[in-house]
This record gives C-alpha cells, structure tokens and sequence, in this order.
C-alpha cells in the first residue's frame, strides 16, 4: 500500500504516475479546477495565511498536518482509504463475490449517475458559502469554515479521480459539467434542492454543516458498502474529514444557544435581541428548515432506483457489513407512513424499495442524539426551552408527503393551518433579516461576536486565540 505521494502535481495513494493517460487527464482538470475556485470558491481570502490541515496519509492515527496554507495552493489529491484484503460484495445479488476493482458493463449508468450526484453537492457547499468569510464571528470560525471549504473541494478530486478513471469519455465530459453548474443558478443549477438554497449566514452555515452533511456521512457510509471497490475506499476516506464538518455545525449552534443562554441569564426581563443575541425561537426555525430540507436529500420513501441500487450491490445500508441482518433483503417489509383519504396508515413496502428511508431512520436517530446535546445546554443553564427535531413528514418537498402539509410533529394539516402557522415554523423574513443584521465580522485575534460563545478549545490543541488566519 502505497503512501500518499506529494512529489506529484497532484498528490495521491492511487500511484497515479503509472497510467500516464489517466494522469494526464486529471492534470488537465487541475487548472479549471482552481480556475473555478478562484471564480467560485471563498471570495477574497486566498491570498492569506490560513492554519490547515493536510491529510498527509490515510490510517486511522494521525492522518493530519496541520500549517499555514493559502487556499490556492492547498495540495488537493487522491486519497483512499486503505484496501480490504479480499474484500466481498456485503449485500444485493452479488453478495459473496469478489469486491470489482472496474465498473461493471451493466451497472455503468448507475453508477455515473451515483458518483455525479455525490460529486456535484461538494463544489455546490463551497458556492453557498463563498461569501461567509467576511462575516465570520472569530478568526477560529474563519478558519473552520476555510478548512470545510478545502475539504469539500477535495471531495470533488475524490470523485473527479473516480469519473475519469473509470468512466472514460462520458465520465470525462461530466468531470467539467461539475465545474459548469453553479449553486442557484436558475438556468444552470446543482443536481440536489438543499445545494441550491442560500446560506447566507452564520446560523445557516451550522445549521448545514450539521444537518447537511450529516446527509453527507450517511450517504458516504451507504456508498462505503459498494461493491466497486474504489468508491468505497474513497468514500471511507472521505468519512473521516467529514467527522469535523459536523463538529463544526453541531458545536457551533451549541455555541450559539449558549451565548444566548448568558444573555437571557444576565437580563431576564429583557428581550435577547435587544442585547444583540439570537432568540431560541428563531435557532428552533433554523434547525426547522435545514433539517427538512436535508430530509429530502435522501430521495422518495418508495424508490425504484434505490431498489435497483441495492439489488446491484452498489449501494447498500449504512454499515451494513456489520448489522446483523439479511444481507439480501429479498423477504422482510418496511412499515411505512403513508397518506390515504386525509391520513396516516401503515402500507408494507418490500424492503428493497425502502431503502431511501432505512438511510433516513438512521439519520434522524443521529439527528435527535444532536438536539439532545443542545437541551443539555439549555439545562445547564437553567433555561426551560426545549429543542425538538421537527418531524420528518415536515416541510418535504421531495417524496410521498411532499403532496401535502403537516406539522412539526408530523400531523397532517390543511393548507389553511399550514398558512397561518409557518411563519412560527420555518424563518420569516423578519428572522432572516435579524440574523443578517449580527452578521458582521470579528476579525480580530481572541475576539469573538457578541451572538456566540468561544469554543472549549482550539484547533489541535492550540488556544481559541491563536491566530488562526493571518489577515
Ligand atoms: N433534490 O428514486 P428517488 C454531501 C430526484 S450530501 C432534487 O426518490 P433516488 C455533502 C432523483 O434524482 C450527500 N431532486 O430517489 C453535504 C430522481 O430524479 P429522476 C450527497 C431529487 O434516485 C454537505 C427523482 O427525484 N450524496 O455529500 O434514490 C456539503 C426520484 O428519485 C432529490 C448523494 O446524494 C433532491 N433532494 O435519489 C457537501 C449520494 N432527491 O431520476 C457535501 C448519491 C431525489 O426522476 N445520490 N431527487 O430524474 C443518490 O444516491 C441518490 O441519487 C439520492 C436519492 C440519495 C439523491
Ligand atoms: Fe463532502
Ligand atoms: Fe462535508
């Protein structure tokens, strides 16, 4: 197993250097790749010294360097995870036989259409959030946000390698469209709702980061399970970066709960707005809308092609070489909630074609343990709100309860109801414009905003004061 190897354009564990036509290819990629990062990527920003972290190899101790980087020359490469020796295809039809090192002939669409939806959501994260850096809350903020953007990036080359590695010609044609759509744009937009919503923010880039890509984790630990080989190894790497962009999100909207906590503590009769902090509510319809929008990115209860992805072994369960299930999935049934005549009634959905929803249960079980950490916050303080996860039939647009309304706790409820009451469940343009009023930057080293709190502790053990970006 070859370490990775930085002497190369571009770094990699993959001994790119031995196919010439491949290297090629992907060094010919490299300089629209930045020309797009320099277009689409942080706006300003690339000229200073920010403190990174560098994957420098792929084991579980240690995989991180930390340095000043400009973001521009951040070595961006190729990195899987390490092989399975002998690894076996874990569920669907194919189960038992040898793990493919190439795509095979007959799975060849799904598997493009897989690795470009999953590509084209990591340059769309960078685009929503290119415009962040001139708000951020602290340099430590600052630099998070630099390192999630890098990374994200880097999931690009990820997929990228796979496209033109593996799919010739046509995989070669989408490696540039990925560089071509752009998060928003009404004639050119990315592939998936949530990766075109703007997110403007603070309080939105955390929410993301925590319910977003948190999707991000499931996906990647679904495609983790793949019978081709490559994506999975590339998809275990990626799962380790992916760890700090959820610590990102889920930390900083503790952070912010806290903050506001002090505030309501210190001036109990006063309304926290007015001391410049971020009312409870309007974090609770925050959490609302990011939550159910990233509940559609796991795509419709009943799918057809999550069933054809499964039954191919290109696609399978979270974890699933280590549940102690069928593998197969060919017998069991999945009670799902449906809608007939006004309301809900289980109808048994064969197990294959509910795997969109099985990845869903996980997700909304991860998310709840999340609003468990926030309601502990609150305790400490002695603060009586409570946090919920909204319902996942909530605010869907995508899937079978896209057709109708509910409530945060998943009733069903008439237009009228949803009407009147939406304004208290998802941001009103009031909350947006609030939120945007705080939005202005401290840049100063070892200070902080007055809506959030300073982290426990710094990056790789040095103090939240550091100077995290040399400005
Ligand atoms: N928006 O059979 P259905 C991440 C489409 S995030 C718009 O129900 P299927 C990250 C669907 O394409 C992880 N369209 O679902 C996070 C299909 O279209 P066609 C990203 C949508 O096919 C933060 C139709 O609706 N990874 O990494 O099973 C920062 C019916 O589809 C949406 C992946 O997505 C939507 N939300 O799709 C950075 C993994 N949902 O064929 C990065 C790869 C569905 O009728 N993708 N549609 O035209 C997949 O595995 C699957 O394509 C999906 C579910 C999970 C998206
Ligand atoms: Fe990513
Ligand atoms: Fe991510």
């Amino acid at each position: 197993m070859p370490g990775i190897d930085y002497s190369q354009k571009i770094p990699n564990n993959v001994d790119l250097k031995s196919d010439k036509r491949l290297q090629r290819a992907l060094e010919a990629w490299q300089p629209n790749y930045i020309d797009w990062w320099r277009e689409m990527g942080p706006s300003d920003f690339n000229e200073n010294e920010i403190y990174l972290r560098t994957a420098v190899g792929v084991d579980r101790e240690g995989w991180a360097h930390f340095d000043y980087v400009k973001m521009p020359d951040y070595r961006w490469g190729i990195f899987l995870a390490e092989p399975e020796h002998e690894r076996r295809i874990g569920f669907g039809d194919h189960m038992g036989d040898p793990a493919w090192q190439q795509v095979p002939g007959e799975y060849r669409n799904w598997l493009r259409r897989i690795i470009v939806t999953q590509a084209d959501t990591e340059p769309a994260s960078v685009e929503q959030q290119r415009l962040l850096g001139h708000t951020a809350p602290s340099l430590y903020d600052l630099r998070n946000l630099f390192q999630v953007n890098v990374e994200e990036g880097r999931h690009l080359w990820a997929m990228v390698y796979l496209l033109h590695g593996f799919f010739g010609r046509d995989g070669r044609e989408e490696a540039e469209e990925l560089l071509e759509r752009r998060s928003g744009n009404a004639d050119h937009p990315r592939i998936l709702g949530t990766f075109n919503e703007p997110c403007q923010d603070w309080l939105s880039f955390f929410c993301f980061t925590t319910y977003t890509d948190r999707d991000g984790k499931f996906q990647l630990l679904s495609l983790a399970e793949s019978g081709l080989d490559p994506l999975s190894r590339t998809c275990r790497f990626m799962l380790t970066e992916e760890a700090h962009h959820m610590f990102v999100g889920q930390t900083g909207l503790g952070r912010v709960i806290e903050r506001t906590c002090q505030l309501m503590k210190e001036h109990p009769n006063k309304d926290v707005r007015e001391l410049g902090g971020i009312p409870l509510e309007i974090i609770q319809r925050y959490i609302n809308f990011w939550c159910s929008s990233s509940n559609d990115l796991f795509g419709g209860e009943v799918s057809s092609n999550a069933s054809n992805f499964f039954s191919a072994g290109i696609k399978g369960r979270a974890n699933e070489a280590k549940l102690d299930v069928d593998h197969g999935a060919t017998e069991g049934v999945y009670a799902l909630d449906v809608m007939e005549e006004g309301r809900l009634t289980k109808k048994e959905v064969p197990l294959r074609n509910a795997m969109n929803e099985i990845l869903r249960d996980e997700y909304v079980s991860d998310n709840e343990k999340g609003i468990v950490y926030f309601n502990k916050i609150l305790d400490k303080n002695g603060v009586d709100f409570r946090f919920r996860l909204p319902n996942r039939r909530f605010n869907r647009s995508i899937g079978i309860y896209s057709d109708f309304h509910f409530d945060l706790q998943g009733n069903p409820i008439d237009a009228e109801t949803w009407n009147r009451n939406s304004p208290d469940w998802i941001p009103s343009d009031e909350d947006k414009s609030y939120v945007k009023s705080l939005m202005v930057p401290c840049h100063e080293q070892g200070k902080i905003a007055g809506w959030i709190a300073p982290p426990a502790k710094g990056i790789n053990q040095n103090a939240f004061e550091y100077e995290y970006v040399k400005l």
